[in-house]
């Protein structure tokens, strides 16, 4: 199959371009380096450094037969992305190229309209794009658990049956996120929901849960081929900050309570879900929406298995609640499905079963970190 992967740059999308170069598809990894530009802006960066997306493929078709080809553009300039459809007219295109952080978009004004603007404007274009060239080709769009927030009913799989004075109907979800960007994610899935309504089109909005992991198989094949992992308070995800905080001997940092809920996956598992989405294409004019995760953790949980799990290293971690500068629910009901992903086949990894080999990983490695990143520095509402 040929695959185009946009944003290959990424967390996700590195490990994703090599996942399927290994399988014998075609993969063409593109890339706009923009989230590199965010890290120079906060002094924030990986905790391992990670070679350019050209270096990296250099590194990887030297040693794979099958070669991973680089673009590098950005999806807001429309001719960049009509052009890349009519050259490579592609089976599948699995989007990532988005602002991924929710502190970035509340850093004020600019920020924000940077992150709706990047990820609303880019998606558009490639709907558009699609439109003009390709309109059979299978889009797979990273959305956001975050979208749904945190309502008082159960979370269902993007739609809703909706039963109001007397009728009924079966419409979307009703969205209410957390953050300017989970608000970005919102607008994309209207976007891609009307273009296939109305053009015909064909995609899968996958709605993920905060993602954790440092290696995959393909990274493991050589250390240059590692992905962007951060710790720091802008674009680490909870349990990759948890591990690096018990390993550098820092307290973990729960912000307010801890009576938060979220869903969760291993970035392994990411690649799997991904896969299985390619597999089970939507029919034309569909828009299937799918729950990505595979489990539920209250924080205050979470920061009790990686703080005992901790303990098997002799490392004594403490577990420190600090104010919450983020604007959110912090005791609620949360009840999300993925019955979709699991019918499907999803064999989910346990993270109590895997995040000892993060810990294990990370004190091995001995990285330096920069303390000053950790604590986190902007607030949703600065009053
Ligand atoms: N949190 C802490 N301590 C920390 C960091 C975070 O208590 O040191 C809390 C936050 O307040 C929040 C939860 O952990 O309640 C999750 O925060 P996060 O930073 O791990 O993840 P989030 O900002 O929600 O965003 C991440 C990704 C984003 C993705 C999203 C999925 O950055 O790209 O869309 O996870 S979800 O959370 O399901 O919306």
């Amino acid at each position: 199959m040929k695959i185009l992967i946009l944003g290959a740059d990424g967390y996700l999308g590195w490990p994703t371009s090599m996942y399927f170069s290994e399988k014998g598809h075609q993969v063409i990894a593109v890339d706009n380096y923009c989230k590199r530009k965010i890290e120079l802006d906060c002094d924030v960066s990986p905790l391992i450094p990670v070679r350019t997306l050209e270096e990296r493929a250099k590194i990887w078709n030297e040693i794979q037969s099958n070669q991973i080809e680089v673009k590098i553009g950005d999806l807001q300039n429309y001719r960049f992305v009509y052009d890349l459809l009519e050259d490579y007219k592609p089976d599948c295109i699995i989007h990532y190229a988005e602002q991924p952080s929710a502190p970035y978009s509340m850093r004020g004004r600019k920020e924000a309209v940077f992150t709706q603007q990047n990820n609303v404007i880019g998606n558009l274009n490639l709907l558009f794009a699609i439109k003009a060239n390709c309109p059979q080709t299978h889009l797979i769009k990273l959305g956001t658990m975050g979208a749904y927030g945190t309502p008082n009913i159960d979370i269902e799989e993007g739609y809703l049956n909706i039963n109001h004075n007397g009728r009924n109907d079966y419409l979307p979800f009703p969205k209410s996120p957390f953050s300017f960007y989970h608000l970005s994610k919102c607008a994309d899935s209207d976007n891609i929901l009307f273009a296939c309504k109305s053009w015909g089109l064909r995609a899968t909005d996958l709605n993920q849960g905060v993602v954790y992991g440092i290696e995959t198989d393909q990274t493991k094949i050589d250390k240059k081929l590692n992905t962007s992992f951060h710790y720091d308070a802008v674009f680490g995800t909870i349990v990759n900050r948890f591990c690096v905080q018990a390993t550098n001997n820092l307290p973990l940092t729960i912000y307010g309570t801890g009576g938060q809920n979220r869903t969760f996956l291993n970035i392994m598992d990411t690649l799997q879900c991904v896969e299985i989405a390619m597999s089970n294409p939507p029919e034309i004019s569909e828009c299937k929406i799918l729950n990505q995760f595979t489990e539920v953790f209250n924080l205050m949980d979470l920061a009790e298995i990686i703080q005992r799990e901790s303990k098997k290293f002799d490392l004594k971690v403490n577990i420190e609640k600090i104010s919450n500068p983020r604007v959110e629910k912090e005791e609620h009901y949360y009840n999300p499905k993925n019955d979709s992903f699991l019918k499907l086949g999803l064999k989910k990894r346990k993270l109590e079963d895997f995040i000892n080999t993060q810990i294990n990983f990370l004190l091995k490695e001995n990285y330096q970190i920069k303390l000053d990143c950790i604590k986190p520095n902007i607030k949703w509402n600065k009053s």
